[in-house]
């Protein structure tokens, strides 16, 4: 059998990968020449969650990648992997999703599966891509196979993976169900839950990324009440964390980042308006996530008065822009946020993150510095806005006059000698 994948990014490179590995001919599809360049040359652009194995697997001929769409008529399975963002107005923008299924659509061939793997809102299969693969007459659980299975790849989690994470799968029919159930456990080690549509599939999703937001949520307001209060909130999750059952901590942070977590949400907000119905919880935990950038600069602020400073002209050194720790990505960074908040104040920025060289804010440049006592002690500020592992915290310590760490990440150092405050 030969299988599609449309969209070669961090879930559907991973996922091209595996369908090889377990012995199908892959064919990826993207609109981007040079991703689909670096492909065929074996070249891994997505970091760790895609193996060495790549260049072999192209090597073999077993994956290749195109441009050209009309290649589809060959596969007899194609899983739909694009980007799902929101657009200004913070509305879910599925054009990427239409454009591929109209491709596929235009080759659709009796006995075709088709599986949309994108977070989206709940009904986006149905109401979207089953009108458009039906154009051609066939006729969705007898003559091609439809339904939803959301991607689950946590970047920079060396346990869980794209081959051993379980996969949940909704089909429009109980025969779609089937056939891509079984399509993946021929792929996939990890085990495979069937549902009964799919929109419990785009549902449960949206599930699983709203319970991270909002808690993430709860963790920073705490510890916005906790700073108040003149309580040390990374303390009261550790004391927390002893219960052995019924609690699951989140810690408070300078905002949210990624792909997923800050944008999923709103996907659910903008389809309940379709049935009067306002998401208030959700819509508060965006509030409070969103204000973290502003909380961080407020304590800059603070800490730059108690030394008679302003942040106008205060030099600001930032460690860490990826969006999480030992990662490179930094979409939705928050970090950008408080870059520019930081620099509208008139305070003087150098970066470094080990993961990223360099980036551009608006017209302005930043290179990631090399991290010396001479860089440390020149701060009038040390922000540490990403934890990464690659950082020798007792040198910053050792050597930073005031360090404001938003991810508590000297923790466990014996010894800090510079002017420490946490988030
Ligand atoms: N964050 C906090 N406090 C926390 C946890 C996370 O501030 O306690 C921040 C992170 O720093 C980051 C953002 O939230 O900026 C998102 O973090 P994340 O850990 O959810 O990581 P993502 O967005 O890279 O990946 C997530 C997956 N992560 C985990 O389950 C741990 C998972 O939710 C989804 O599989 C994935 O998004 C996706 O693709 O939907």
């Amino acid at each position: 059998a030969i299988i599609g994948v449309v969209g070669l990014g961090y879930v559907g490179l991973p996922l091209a990968l595996e369908k090889a590995k377990a012995g199908y001919r892959v064919i990826g599809f993207d609109i981007q020449q040079k991703r689909v360049d670096m492909v065929n040359r074996g070249v891994n652009y997505i970091g760790d969650i895609v193996d060495e194995e790549l260049e072999q697997i192209v090597g073999d001929g077993r994956l290749r990648a195109t441009t050209d769409y009309s290649d589809i008529a060959e596969v007899d399975a194609v899983a739909i992997c694009v980007p799902t963002p929101l657009d200004l107005y913070q509305q879910p923008d599925t054009s990427y999703v239409e454009a591929s299924t109209r491709e596929i659509a235009k080759r659709l061939h009796p006995g075709m599966l088709v599986v949309l793997e994108s977070t989206t809102y709940p009904g986006t299969t149905e109401e979207v891509v089953r009108p458009i693969l039906e154009e051609g007459g066939l006729k969705v659980g007898e003559e091609f196979y439809l339904a939803f299975s959301p991607e689950r790849v946590d970047p920079g989690n060396k346990v869980y993976n794209t081959k051993n994470t379980p996969k949940v799968v909704g089909g429009i029919t109980e025969s779609c169900t089937k056939v891509a159930a079984s399509l993946y456990r021929n792929v996939l080690e990890g085990e495979v839950f069937e549902v009964s549509s799919p929109a419990v599939a785009e549902m449960e999703k949206i599930l699983e990324n709203t319970f991270r937001n909002i808690n993430i949520a709860l963790a920073n307001e705490m510890t916005i009440l906790c700073n108040k209060m003149g309580i040390d909130y990374w303390e009261v999750v550790e004391a927390a964390k002893t219960k052995p059952y019924g609690f699951m901590a989140f810690y408070p942070g300078p905002g949210l980042g990624g792909h997923c977590i800050p944008i999923d949400p709103y996907y659910l907000t903008w389809k309940a308006r379709e049935y009067k119905y306002h998401t208030r919880l959700i819509e508060l935990a965006g509030e409070i996530n969103n204000y973290m950038p502003d909380f961080v600069v407020e304590r800059s602020m603070k800490i730059l008065n108690r030394y008679g400073k302003a942040l106008s002209r205060s030099k600001v050194l930032i460690l860490g822009a990826a969006y999480k720790r030992d990662i490179d990505d930094m979409r939705e960074s928050p970090v950008i946020e408080i870059i520019e908040k930081l620099e509208k104040y008139g305070a003087q920025i150098t970066v470094n993150d080990p993961h990223i060289p360099g980036f551009v804010i608006g017209e302005r440049t930043y290179e990631s510095q090399e991290i010396t006592p001479e860089l440390l002690k020149g701060a009038d500020l040390v922000l540490i806005t990403t934890d990464h592992t690659a950082y020798d915290y007792q040198m910053i310590a050792d050597h930073a006059k005031v360090i404001f760490d938003t991810r508590n990440a000297l923790k466990g150092l014996e010894e800090i000698s510079a002017d420490y405050e946490k988030i």
